[in-house]
């Protein structure tokens, strides 16, 4: 007996009753023109768009920012835009102003067409603490409630795809494992921010941590 492969049809059927696909932060401030733009961000929305249509159960993230949100660089004197800088809960990369709660910015993009997505679970709504993860905020002890919402409803594998792979997919996707679920991230639909070797460090750790790196034509 060989161990069953993970990549097989049956492991990765998007109608399985236990499959939900995640779709983190597709919003116009991480697109072409937005606050925060991500290279090529615009890409994912046909990917998504496309894989969405296979999956019965959908769940769409919102970073949904106060004005003058602690992780904004704009918040904190003398500090520019992908400065760090030291937080009660660690270190915190300091951002554009992006994703300000009912601006156009933080409104998901246009051409998303997901109309039986189920819930919208929004984060980063706490002015004091971020969340690039949907299930943790970044103090490590708030809980978004997204794993306990899954788990009641018994959806047990995770797909993971959005913006950006290398902050909010990343966190999404090791916070899924460490609350027990089965997770992949679907590479090709995701883009990066990429900042000081980000992107490598954030594969690395899911790698780690048992998250299945597949792409869209790997659903079966
Ligand atoms: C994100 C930085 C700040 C993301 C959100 O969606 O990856 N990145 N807020
Ligand atoms: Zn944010």
């Amino acid at each position: 007996m060989t161990a069953p492969d993970s990549r097989s049809e049956t492991a990765l059927a998007p109608t399985d009753a236990r499959a939900v696909l995640v779709v983190v932060d597709v919003q116009n401030d991480f697109l072409p023109g937005g606050s925060l733009a991500v290279q090529d961000g615009h890409a994912v929305v046909p990917v998504i768009n496309r894989l969405a249509g296979q999956f019965t159960h959908v769940v769409i993230t919102q970073d949904w920012h106060t004005p003058g949100h602690i992780s904004f660089a704009s918040s904190h004197a003398g500090k520019q835009p992908f400065e760090t800088t030291t937080l009660a809960y660690g270190t915190q990369v300091l951002w554009p102003d992006h994703c300000i709660q009912g601006s156009e910015g933080a409104a998901l993009a246009a051409d998303l067409a997901i109309p039986h997505a189920q819930l919208i679970i929004r984060k980063g709504f706490h002015p004091g603490v971020d969340s690039y993860s949907a299930f943790m905020e970044a103090d490590r002890t708030t809980s978004t409630g997204l794993a306990a919402y899954l788990k009641a409803r018994g959806l047990s594998r995770v797909f993971v795809t959005g913006l950006a792979t290398d902050f909010c997919v990343a966190w999404t996707a090791l916070d899924a494992r460490q609350a027990g679920f089965e997770t992949w991230v679907i590479e090709d639909a995701c883009r990066a921010i990429d900042a000081d070797g980000s992107l490598t460090k954030a594969w690395s750790d899911m790698t780690a941590a048992g998250v299945g790196r597949i792409r869209a034509a790997d659903l079966g």
